[in-house]
């Protein structure tokens, strides 16, 4: 598996708990490399084009509060599988379902509320990473 680039973000509930350094620290114990990073509020609308996908869904609004509710981290992650691994290291999107060790068992409140986002494929993770950063961004 050649290397990849993947796209994250970590969530108003993880940012709000001070969680940043904790969850950073389980992608880098998986070998995943943070290329791009940075600190930034969504508005509810912004949240919306991003999570455009689920918009017939009954969540789709009040997912779109919680992710303009607080600050998140935008990363770009690299390495080998890199979006599989990702996902792998986030667990279930319910915590309830999330494998030990994973990110969203440990620190998941809920469904909804739970902490990370990764891209689920190349193409998305492409669209994703060019929504939220310029070439000049990415440091590999
Ligand atoms: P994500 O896109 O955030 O990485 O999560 P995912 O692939 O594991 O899950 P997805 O099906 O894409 O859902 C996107 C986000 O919507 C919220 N959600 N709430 N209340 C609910 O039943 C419900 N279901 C999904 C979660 O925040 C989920 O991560
Ligand atoms: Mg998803």
């Amino acid at each position: 598996m050649a290397i990849q680039r993947t796209f994250s973000i970590i969530k108003p509930d993880a940012t709000k708990r001070n969680l940043t350094g904790a969850i950073v620290a389980k992608f880098e114990a998986a070998g995943l490399r943070v290329v791009a990073s940075k600190r930034i509020h969504l508005s509810v609308a912004q949240a919306g084009v991003f999570y455009a996908v689920h918009k017939e869904r009954p969540f789709y609004g009040e997912l779109c509060e919680f992710m303009a509710s607080e600050p998140i981290v935008v990363q770009v992650l690299e390495g080998e599988d890199a979006i599989a691994k990702n996902r792998e290291v986030m667990g279930a999107t319910n915590p309830a379902e999330a494998a030990e060790g994973t990110i969203r068992k440990e620190f998941a409140l809920s469904i909804g509320e739970n902490s990370v986002h990764g891209s689920d494929a190349e193409d998305t993770a492409k669209e994703e990473i060019a929504y939220f950063f310029s070439g000049l961004e990415l440091v590999g």
